[in-house]
């Protein structure tokens, strides 16, 4: 939804491309510029467009990923050849749509397949901004402003996925359709807290033409006043400003970019963009001083699906349950980061890049940003008092930062991947922007008597309820890619031994998930456990299993019914954990074609196949979450809200690994007192 401000950038945008030398890639660089623009030449020769012959549209562009023996072998032996350059395009052709790989060396379409199955690609921003003009030329809709009062000029419309309940159509002969919902400017940039009820205007986004419309009340549109988030139309009374406060890095950052790896202290990893993941991080792994080797952690993470859905039943709201990385583009919604503010003063920025409809690349500078982070916090330490010399050891904890922000229309997720010393990685997501509110009558709680599914937060503005999940598919390879899950679960045990005055003590039972259906976990205090990917061919030298453990964050599971269409869809909340049998197909938890799909296709349909995944190349799905029930501070901004979870070696390393890190290098004149 969030396709103004990202259409002008396009519009400006476009033209400032530079083409990258195309000699040496990666091979899990993301698609280059000039890549993007060979596979628009290679697709539209076959499926020629301009002439209007065909009316073809890219619905997504990116790197179809060599298989990972390929990269693993690349890795392994400079000298081998770099794998193909491919690109994987979902395009709508003639109204039908195709799965296209377009080889870059070959310069051809190698694999063309039309997909019958339920659902669509992601829609397009022009797909959006294309629906969202339609109201403005619609006489019933024009009819339905002055009706309201409502000047024209001050309407902003936003397309809406419209997610699937269980019409009976056969495959693929539906409609691609948005609704389109619209909000009042008029003396507020904060359009999400005045919306304009009581329609709805549906597009068919193929015909590009309405398809429904429906006028039914007219309901108060809540008053700009107190709306504005810019500092420039607030009045005081302001909060005086905190004195000036950053990192400082006079010899600059200790890491290094290097093409897309980024290496710092102990880590080296690769770091790449999709439209619909977001941002990746590939290939981390961690040097071992001990052993004086790099060792793998991680073959790829990413964002792989969101599910907001909202808890208003009623005519307006039933449909908004959202699937933003398959319906909107979790990358698509990146837009550029600003320099000491987004990130820090001693950040690196780096501009990502994706198709537009047309297949041309399009550039989002700064997209991304690097930084090292210092927030005063302790990594270990300790004091002794040992008769004579006291002890007293303390190490800073100094951390990288990967970020990138995802504004998906009213709501700004903020990515963080921060990898430790220590050789944890912490994964953070903050929910910031505004909320999406319904209009109401309603200026007080004492006059409501129905329900109204949310938080009265300003006079006639509801907060409506709804959820943020969020999944994460994070393909481990702890020293290698074959792994195990181990559960291991604390049991309250009873003591038997009269001699001991306890009762009882927990003890810890570990179990080895055999298939995939062992290892579906909903998280809760009723079986506390650890979970660990373990590799069970490495022991340390005390005969421990190498391992890397999931610390979840706050526990939040699905509160719908497994039979609500919306929770069908969206599967893959049913359990915190799941672990599947690797299938570099299965990458979107809630399917490829998540745009009005069925649930067909959800992480849940493939951890039915009960694969066998002990000592097995394994993927982690995690998804956290949050019930968000408004509150008034909620408006008319929200104050970020953060959760993550942490993935940290657990008998990984023989030893504490930072044991030998030093402090960072003095600054002068702010050497520490000794
Ligand atoms: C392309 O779309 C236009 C407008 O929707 C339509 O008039 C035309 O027939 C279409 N052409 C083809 C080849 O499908
Ligand atoms: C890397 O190469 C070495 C020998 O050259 C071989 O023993 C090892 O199995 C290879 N590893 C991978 C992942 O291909
Ligand atoms: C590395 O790859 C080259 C080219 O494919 C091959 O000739 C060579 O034997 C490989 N080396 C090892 C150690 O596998
Ligand atoms: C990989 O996943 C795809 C999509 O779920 C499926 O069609 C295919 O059969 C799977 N392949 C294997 C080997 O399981
Ligand atoms: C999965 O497979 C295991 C081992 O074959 C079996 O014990 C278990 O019942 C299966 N689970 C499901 C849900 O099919
Ligand atoms: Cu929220």
């Amino acid at each position: 939804m969030s396709s103004k401000s990202k259409t002008m950038f396009i519009f400006l945008l476009q033209f400032l491309l530079f083409i990258i030398p195309s000699d040496q890639y990666h091979p899990l660089d993301s698609l280059t510029p000039d890549e993007f623009t060979q596979v628009r030449t290679i697709v539209t020769k076959t499926y020629p467009c301009s002439s209007n012959i065909h009316n073809l549209t890219f619905q997504y562009v990116g790197l179809e990923e060599p298989t990972k023996p390929l990269v693993l072998s690349w890795l392994n032996n400079t000298t081998t050849t770099n794998p193909p350059r491919q690109a994987f395009v979902m395009a709508r052709i003639d109204r039908e749509t195709h799965e296209l790989i377009v080889d870059l060396s070959k310069q051809s379409i190698v694999s063309d397949q039309v997909y019958n199955g339920y659902g669509y690609p992601p829609l397009t921003i022009e797909d959006q901004v294309n629906a969202d003009k339609l109201p403005y030329a619609y006489p019933p809709f024009v009819a339905s402003m002055a009706k309201r009062g409502l000047k024209l000029e001050e309407v902003i419309c936003e397309s809406s996925s419209v997610g699937w309940y269980g019409e009976e159509t056969k495959k693929n002969d539906k409609k691609r359709i948005v609704n389109v919902l619209c909000f009042y400017l008029d003396g507020t940039v904060n359009i999400y807290m005045r919306p304009i009820e009581g329609i709805t205007l549906t597009v068919d986004v193929e015909e590009m033409k309405i398809i429904g419309y429906e006028d039914r009340d007219i309901v108060t549109v809540p008053k700009a006043h107190g709306t504005d988030y810019r500092e420039s139309e607030m009045k005081p009374p302001f909060r005086p400003p905190l004195n000036g406060i950053t990192v400082v890095q006079p010899d600059g950052p200790s890491f290094t970019v290097d093409g897309r790896i980024i290496r710092w202290a102990d880590w080296e990893f690769h770091l790449s963009f999709d439209a619909r993941a977001g941002l990746i991080i590939s290939l981390a792994s961690i040097f071992d001083l001990e052993i004086q080797m790099y060792r793998q952690v991680v073959y790829k993470a990413h964002v792989s699906e969101l599910f907001v859905p909202y808890m208003d039943p009623t005519k307006d709201w039933y449909y908004r349950t959202f699937l933003d990385a398959g319906e909107y583009g979790y990358g698509l919604s990146t837009l550029p980061l600003e320099p000491f503010r987004d990130c820090p003063a001693n950040a690196v920025f780096m501009d990502v890049y994706f198709a537009g409809q047309d297949g041309l690349p399009v550039k989002m500078p700064n997209g991304f940003c690097i930084f090292e982070r210092y927030a005063g916090d302790v990594m270990w330490r300790h004091t002794e008092v040992v008769p004579g010399k006291p002890v007293r050891e303390v190490r800073q904890e100094v951390s990288l930062v990967v970020r990138n922000v995802a504004t998906v229309g009213n709501y700004d997720y903020i990515n963080d991947w921060e990898f430790l010393q220590s050789g944890t990685i912490k994964v953070k997501v903050g929910l910031t922007g505004t909320l999406e509110v319904k209009g109401t009558k309603y200026t007080h709680t004492d006059q409501i008597e129905e329900e109204v599914y949310g938080t009265l937060l300003s006079e006639n503005t509801i907060g409506v309820n709804h959820d943020h999940f969020l999944s994460y598919r994070i393909d481990l390879d702890v020293d290698g890619d074959a792994n195990s899950f181990v559960k291991s679960k604390m049991q309250t045990t009873r003591v038997t031994n009269q001699r001991s005055p306890r009762k009882s003590y927990w003890k810890v039972d570990s179990q080895t998930a055999k298939t995939e259906s062992d290892a579906r976990i909903k998280l809760g205090l009723e079986t506390p456990a650890n979970l660990l990917f373990v590799n069970p061919n490495r022991k340390t030298r005390l005969g421990n299993p190498i391992g890397y453990r999931l610390i979840p964050g706050a526990v939040v599971g699905p509160l719908l019914s497994d039979d609500d269409y919306s929770q069908m869809r969206a599967a893959f909340t049913k359990y915190n954990v799941w672990v599947t049998r690797y299938n570099q197909s299965e990458k979107w938890a809630g399917g490829l074609y998540a745009y009005q799909s069925h649930g067909d296709d959800t992480l849940a349909a493939w951890s039915d196949r009960n694969r066998s995944i002990e000592n097995e190349d394994i993927v982690l799905w995690y998804t956290l979450g949050f019930h968000h029930e408004p509150y008034q501070e909620d408006f008319p901004v929200m104050p970020t809200l953060s959760g993550g979870f942490e993935l940290r070696p657990s008998n990984f390393f023989e030893s504490n690994p930072v044991l030998k890190v030093k402090q960072p290098k003095d600054i002068s004149g702010l050497v520490a007192p000794h």
